[in-house]
C-alpha cells in the first residue's frame, strides 16, 4: 500500500471510529473491501465468458458491532446519513444506499445463515459512478463482515460474492454478472485473476508491468446502472443464445451468429459480435501477458473500446474522445472500462509515456468539457478482509 493511500485509509478509519463511538458508544470490528479494475473482458460474465480484474486500493470501510436487537443501525460518514431497518423482507430502507447493505443481510438469510442486529458506520474512497463497482465493494464488506460476526465464517467466498450479485439483481435493479462481487471478494495484492464465468474457475495472475503502468482516466461522466440499458443488453444476448438453442454466447461462434442473421433485430446481431470477439480476446491478453507481448495487449484493448462503442454502444463522446487521445499520445492500450455508459478509461502506458500523456488528456479535456479528467494511478490490491 503507498503511504499517501496508508495516510488516507488511516484517516478514513479514524473518522469512522470518532462517529461509531459518538452514535454507538464503544467500538466495533473493522472491516474493508476494494473497488476493481478490468483488465479486459466486458459485458462476457453474463454471458459466460470469460473476465480479467483486480481488487484496487480504492476501498470501503466499517465498523460493525452486533447490538443484541433485531434492528440495524448504519450510518455512512460520505452521505452523512442514518438508515434504521429490520431484516424481514418488508423492512426495506427506503435509501438507496442502505438497500446495498439490507439486501446483503437478506441475501445472507435466505441461504440459511444468520443475521442479526448491528450498528455500523462506513466510509469509503471508491469514486461514485466513475466504474470501479463501488456498490460491490460495500456488499462484499458488508458481506463479508456478516460472515465474520454472525456465522464463524462458513459461507465460502463464492456465495459471499454470490450474495452480493443477489442484492444488485433483488434489490438493486441491476441484472449484473458475478465479475465486480468476484474481484472485491478474491482480490489479492499484485494479482490479477482470470476467471471462467462459466466454470467459476479461475487463476491468479501475479500482475507485474515491465517498463509500463496503468493508469484510469475518470471522464466525470456519472455511470448509473440502476434502470439502465445495461439490463437490455443482457437481454438482447439472452435472445441470441436462446436463438441458437445454447444457454448462453459462450457457446457461440461467429459462424453461428451469421447463420441466424435473418432472423434476429440489427441491434441484436452487433451486440452477439461484440461478445463473441470479446471472449477471445481475453485469452488473447493472458497469453500476450505471459509473453510480455504488451503490443497485442494494447491492440486488444483498443478493439474492445471499438467494440463497446460502435457494437454494444456503451461508450460515450467524452469516452470516446479519451480513447483518441490515447491513440493520438502513442498509448499503448486504451478502453472505456467496467458497465459503461460514463466513468473511466483504462490505459496501457509505456513508463516514459506516462507524464506526457497525463498531460495532454488533462489539457485537452479541460478545453473540450470544461473540467479535467480524474487520474487513478491503478494498484492492485487485497479485496474483502477484517481489519
Ligand atoms: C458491471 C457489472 F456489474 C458486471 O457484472 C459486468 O457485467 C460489467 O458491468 C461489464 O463487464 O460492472
Amino acid at each position: 500500500m503507498s503511504t499517501q493511500q496508508h495516510e488516507c485509509s488511516n484517516a478514513m478509519e479514524q473518522k469512522i471510529h470518532e462517529e461509531f463511538s459518538t452514535r454507538f458508544g464503544g467500538e466495533g470490528i473493522l472491516f474493508a473491501s476494494a473497488g476493481r479494475i478490468n483488465l479486459i473482458g466486458e459485458h462476457t460474465d453474463y454471458n459466460g465468458g470469460f473476465v480479467f480484474p483486480g481488487a484496487i486500493d480504492k476501498i470501503i470501510e466499517a465498523e460493525i458491532r452486533p447490538n443484541g436487537t433485531d434492528r440495524c443501525r448504519v450510518y455512512s460518514v460520505d452521505i452523512k446519513e442514518t438508515a434504521e431497518f429490520g431484516l424481514k423482507e418488508e423492512d426495506a430502507p427506503s435509501q438507496q444506499w442502505a438497500r446495498y447493505i439490507f439486501g446483503v443481510c437478506r441475501e445472507v438469510q435466505k441461504r440459511g445463515f444468520v443475521v442479526k442486529g448491528f450498528d455500523a458506520v462506513f466510509a469509503g474512497n471508491v469514486p461514485l459512478g466513475a466504474g470501479l463497482s463501488s456498490s460491490a465493494a460495500l456488499e462484499s464488506c458488508f458481506a463479508f463482515a456478516m460472515n465474520d460476526l454472525f456465522n464463524d465464517n462458513k459461507i465460502d467466498k463464492f456465495e459471499l460474492a454470490k450474495i452480493g450479485q443477489s442484492t444488485e439483481h433483488n434489490y438493486c435493479g441491476v441484472n449484473c454478472g458475478i465479475m465486480d462481487q468476484f474481484a472485491s471478494v478474491f482480490g489479492k495484492k499484485d494479482n490479477l485473476m482470470r476467471l471462467d464465468c462459466r466454470s467459476m474457475e479461475f487463476e491468479y495472475f501475479p500482475f507485474k508491468l515491465d517498463g509500463y503502468k496503468l493508469v484510469l482516466v475518470d471522464s466525470q461522466v456519472k455511470h448509473e446502472l440502476v434502470d439502465s440499458p445495461y439490463n437490455k443488453r443482457r437481454q438482447s444476448c439472452e435472445r441470441v443464445a436462446e436463438k441458437l438453442g445454447i444457454e448462453t454466447l459462450r457457446d457461440a461462434t461467429m459462424d453461428d451468429l451469421n447463420r441466424i442473421k435473418d432472423e434476429i433485430s440489427e441491434e441484436d446481431y452487433k451486440r452477439a459480435e461484440y461478445v463473441i470477439g470479446e471472449k477471445q480476446r481475453v485469452l488473447d491478453v493472458c497469453d500476450a501477458l505471459e509473453r510480455g507481448d504488451y503490443q497485442t495487449v494494447g491492440e486488444r484493448m483498443y478493439q474492445t473500446h471499438e467494440g463497446m462503442s460502435k457494437l454494444y454502444e456503451v461508450s460515450c463522446e467524452e469516452l470516446d474522445y479519451l480513447n483518441d487521445l490515447a491513440k493520438e499520445c502513442g498509448v499503448t492500450g486504451s478502453r472505456i472500462m467496467g458497465g459503461g455508459f460514463g466513468g473511466c478509461t483504462i490505459n496501457l502506458v509505456k513508463d516514459d509515456l506516462y507524464d506526457p500523456f497525463i498531460a495532454v488528456v488533462t489539457k485537452k479535456f479541460q478545453e473540450k468539457y470544461g473540467h479535467e479528467p480524474k487520474i487513478y494511478p491503478v494498484v492492485i490490491s487485497d479485496g474483502a478482509r477484517r481489519l
